[in-house]
């Protein structure tokens, strides 16, 4: 084909000699149904992974092979007899949805290993799971494994503009979607599909929250034109429609971002008001036109009252009420509104508004309702405390979004593996009912709870613009199916199947990934909990990648007596949100842990931390070991040449020579800005910089 880009973690490198024989014998003939989408996929993804493990083409049987020594059989347990016979039937049809069995048998003196689910899709997971096995090097003569999805929701949010083709907050070139030539397919739409099943993604919302495209000038101009809000028209719906029957073979339902106004952007309506007869009844008609056109249609997403999107309260209307009229529309369809939680207006300290909003309203969003809450109470910071919102709406399904993107986090640029922040955010404690309850509980607490993250892929051949931020995307599906894989388990996992089994290859990458986001946090915010640093001008690509702190004073409190923002019940009150004992740990200084002092406290500049060092010493201190973290890491990764293949070495080598020079400047511009306001310099004599 015309396209050329990376496997990624797909690679099907030929397995080691000592495996090889024993892949053989169980995998060489492959018996699998051929009977629904997913099924195709299967047998599709077997034919290609075999031929690169085994370095031999399968055999693909539609019937149980007889006279080989063994094989594979993949199918449910109704339609193979042969599977029935080896597995308890009851077990698997108890295995929720995507849920699936994998077992060494023998049978009828052959070595098999059978994957099993009671629906297509868990065959569809299973298959990919004994792949990634067999891809880490694990042995297949002795497999007894069951899993079952953590979550039921596990969505990828595209920030693509369909229209431009442009990405918002991508840094991975156009969007992969290409609308101008669909309906025509690309077999790239099936590459991505295959990607994002293999580890257990099981939604796709095709484009931006903004469906209408933000002007330069104030939240509330508007570039006019095409924007997402089209989609939903029947020539959208085509478009959509011709996705849907690529990713329905994967088990990948699609998902539209709607505009709140979109009667009246689409078939000039004078109101969208949700309570008005005509709107719901638009809303059902459109539901109804939708799942004609796509009948395993996701549902909706919105970003409603938010940085200048309509919603709402522009008919002094509730959040609740406002998604409630899509829910009825998608109801009797199967289909569900995502309501995003991310609000914030004219207000002292933004923090607080999204639990503000919503805390009041629980329990009056209707069943097919999920609002979906950023992992922290701002935007994506490198180091964020955890969002009030899980532990104070036990009446609502529950969806946390996390960015995959590096937004905040050095863009395409940075290596910065984002696995450990949001095994952070899935293990934080909330204590809403006493200790024990972890952030993770709430989201696979229902069938409509979730995990969504920001896309990353754009038409770049590395798919995420660098080849290391692979593991960020490998890592979210990963968490979002289990998010009780420790970090280690997901970065080895993908470090062997995206650069193969050498140790020493395998020990320096993980180390990279290991050490990247606590260099990023240190350079980027000086460590102490500090947001918002960056410059958020107009050119597009500094935006939000450059260093800027004296453009948000506001969000660190940088003053001449002291620097943080003072969110204690003395101060905005964003602390009491939380539940006892959070909110009493992080309501005092002395309590409060080190990494998020001045998230929550404003501080004088010579406050003494637990080890007798001073807030702005530590602050220097976390700028300059991050810059040297960023070298070593550097160097680590030099020691790869000639290791692994040289179009990844020198890609991956460019960008941390680049990450060497940007987290200088990073350094060098926090460190001059709280040396301006503090006029203390630096026990070691860096600062002030000469
Ligand atoms: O993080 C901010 C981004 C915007 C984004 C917005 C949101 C899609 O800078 O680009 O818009 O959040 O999440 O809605």
């Amino acid at each position: 084909s015309l396209e050329s880009y990376d496997d990624c973690w797909l690679r099907y490198e030929p397995a080691d000699g000592e495996r090889r024989e024993s892949y053989r014998t169980r995998c060489e003939n492959v018996y699998a149904s051929v009977g629904s989408p997913e099924l195709g996929a299967v047998r599709d993804e077997l034919r290609r992974a075999m031929t690169g493990l085994l370095e031999r083409e399968p055999h693909l049987w539609q019937h149980p092979p007889r006279s080989v020594e063994g094989f594979l059989a993949v199918g449910t347990p109704d339609e193979m007899e042969m599977i029935a016979d080896s597995v308890s039937t009851d077990r698997v049809a108890a295995l929720g949805d995507g849920g699936f069995r994998i077992r060494s048998v023998e049978w009828e003196g052959a070595e098999c290993v059978v994957v099993t689910a009671s629906t297509d899709r868990g065959l569809v997971y299973g298959t990919f799971h004994l792949l990634r096995r067999m891809a880490n090097g694990h042995p297949i003569d002795d497999l007894d494994v069951t899993e079952e999805p953590a979550n039921h929701e596990r969505v990828i949010d595209h920030w693509d503009d369909p229209f431009r083709r442009s990405v918002e907050r991508g840094y991975a070139g156009p969007s992969i979607f290409d609308w101008e030539r669909l309906p025509d397919l690309r077999e790239r739409y099936v590459d991505y599909a295959r990607l994002l099943a293999s580890v257990g993604i099981n939604g796709v919302v095709l484009n931006n929250v903004n469906t209408k495209i933000p002007g330069r000038g104030s939240a509330n101009e508007f570039v006019s034109g095409k924007a997402g809000w089209q989609l939903l028209t029947q020539d959208g719906l085509e478009k959509v429609a011709a996705l849907a029957s690529v990713f329905r073979r994967y088990g990948v339902r699609p998902y539209l971002s709607v505009n709140y106004a979109a009667p009246m952007l689409i078939d000039d309506y004078d109101t969208a008001d949700p309570l008005d007869p005509d709107v719901e009844e638009w809303w059902a008609r459109k539901a109804e036109e939708v799942y004609d056109a796509i009948p395993d249609f996701g549902g909706f997403l919105v970003k409603a009252d938010s940085e200048g999107q309509n919603g709402p309260y522009d008919y002094d209307r509730t959040h609740a009420e406002g998604a409630n009229v899509l829910a009825r529309a998608l109801e009797p369809h199967g289909g569900r509104v995502w309501w995003r939680a991310f609000v914030y207006a004219d207000h002292d300290d933004r923090a607080v508004q999204a639990y503000e909003t919503f805390e009041p309203l629980d329990g009056e969003f209707l069943d097919n309702v999920t609002l979906q809450v950023k992992n922290g109470p701002i935007d994506f910071q490198p180091r964020e405390p955890v969002s009030t919102l899980f532990g104070a709406m036990d009446g609502t399904d529950l969806a946390c979004e996390l960015q995959i993107t590096q937004e905040y986090t050095g863009q395409g640029v940075h290596t910065c593996y984002l696995v450990p922040q949001w095994k952070e955010v899935l293990d934080f404690d909330t204590h809403a009912s006493g200790e024990g309850s972890p952030a993770k509980d709430v989201f696979s607490g229902s069938e409509g709870a979730g995990i969504a993250g920001v896309g990353v892929v754009g038409e770049d051949p590395t798919w995420t613009g660098n080849y290391l931020s692979q593991a960020n995307l490998y890592g979210f599906g990963r968490l979002a199916w289990d998010p009780d894989l420790d970090t280690e388990t997901v970065t080895d996992e993908w470090v062997r199947q995206t650069f193969g089994g050498d140790p020493a290859v395998i020990d320096t990458v993980s180390g990279i990934l290991h050490d990247s986001l606590p260099a990023t946090v240190d350079y980027e915010t000086g460590g102490l909990g500090l947001i918002h640093m960056m410059y958020n001008g107009e050119a597009r690509l500094e935006n939000h990648y450059d260093p800027s702190p004296a453009e948000w004073p506001g969000y660190h409190g940088a003053t001449e007596d002291g620097i943080g923002i003072d969110r204690t019940s003395g101060g905005s009150g964003y602390v009491g949100q939380y539940h006892e004992p959070v909110a009493e740990t992080y309501d005092d200084p002395e309590t409060c842990p080190e990494e998020l002092l001045l998230f929550f406290h404003h501080l004088p500049w010579e406050y003494e931390l637990a080890d007798g060092t001073t807030v702005v010493q530590r602050l220097y201190d976390n700028c300059f070991s991050g810059v040297e973290v960023v070298r070593d890491l550097r160097e680590r990764w030099q020691a790869l040449a000639g290791r692994i293949d040289d179009r990844r070495y020198r890609h991956v080598a460019e960008r941390l020579e680049e990450q060497v020079v940007q987290a200088e400047r990073w350094r060098d511009t926090l460190v001059a800005f709280f040396y301006e306001h503090s006029e203390i310099p630096d026990e070691h004599g860096r600062v002030p910089l000469t």
